[in-house]
């Protein structure tokens, strides 16, 4: 390839079909986020109407519907050739097929169980993915007012300063985070309590379960957690979450240990490798479907 093909190329993987950079795809997630976040601010303590998904336990607001719009209208209007992914707009039929277009990947209140409950571990997160790799991630956790953000290449951060994860090797000298998810079937129930009696029994520090897959992933990304493990979540889940701990320097894997891929429904995000294979040796696998396969 001639040296002017090389300039070409590269220039070609450093911006979305339409032209714009990725700082400003990154502007416009963190400018939408923060307008997110006040709508569920305003709403968290006050009267909601709940409607269930997949199970008693997958709860759903009109805030989640109505921040998601938002969301999505706003990017749209930024970045009309793009694609998108919303967990409200996937649950009322529309695809959630991963292409090679940039695809914007929403979660709009994760955390939504908590949000019910007034329990302030909620967020927005919004990734933006192209060739189906993670360009661009923005996670808020809104009621914290910390914004977590990270382009591939170019660092993690929450309210500007940069984040780094855990210098902890050990299994037995972490504090892990993982969640029993929206799904009461008892089978995958009674592995999920194995998999925490074994991780717990190695000895590890701790085992916290807090209710949003994307500030699990800020949590360890930040170095506050050495690794968040689950099975059972969604691409809109974990988007943004993954480059954020890539970012960070931390490592996503599958819980097999194996390649991550993110329509896969599991995850291993950790500190460093020995923490991750250390976790993916001991977990035995819940069974779960795939993103894209929704009938
Ligand atoms: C939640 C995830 C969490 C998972 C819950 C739920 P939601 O996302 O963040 O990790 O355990 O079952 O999927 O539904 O609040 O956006």
């Amino acid at each position: 390839m001639s040296v002017v093909d090389k300039t070409t190329a590269v220039q070609d993987n450093a911006r979305p079909r339409g032209g714009e950079s990725w700082a400003l795809c990154l502007e416009a997630a963190e400018t939408v986020a923060r307008q997110a976040g006040v709508v569920i601010r305003e709403a968290i303590k006050g009267e909601k109407q709940v409607m269930v998904k997949s199970s008693m336990v997958d709860l759903v607001t009109e805030t989640d519907q109505k921040v998601e719009k938002l969301i999505i209208n706003y990017l749209k209007q930024q970045f009309p050739t793009h694609s998108f992914i919303g967990e409200e707009s996937v649950a009322d039929g529309q695809g959630c097929s991963l292409t090679n277009n940039p695809t914007w990947i929403i979660d709009p209140v994760d955390g939504t169980t908590n949000f019910v409950h007034g329990f302030p571990f909620v967020a927005v997160s919004i990734g933006l993915a192209v060739n189906k790799k993670v360009e661009v991630g923005v996670v808020y956790s809104c009621v914290a007012d910390k914004m977590y953000t990270a382009r591939k290449g170019h660092g993690a951060f929450c309210n500007g300063r940069p984040l780094k994860v855990s210098k902890v090797t050990e299994l037995s000298r972490s504090l892990l985070i993982t969640e029993m998810g929206s799904s009461r079937e008892p089978e995958s129930m009674a592995i999920r309590m194995e998999n925490i009696h074994n991780l717990v029994c190695i000895p590890c520090h701790g085992i916290r379960q807090l209710g949003s897959a994307a500030l699990n992933l800020c949590s360890v990304a930040a170095g506050e957690a050495e690794a968040y493990f689950e099975f059972g979540i969604h691409c809109w889940d974990m988007a943004a979450g993954v480059l954020l701990v890539e970012e960070a320097g931390g490592v996503i894997v599958d819980t097999t240990g194996g390649p991550f891929d993110l329509m896969s429904q599991k995850i291993i995000a950790a500190n460093c490798p020995a923490i991750a294979t250390s976790i993916a040796d001991t977990l035995k696998e819940v069974a779960v479907g795939r993103d894209g396969m929704q009938t």
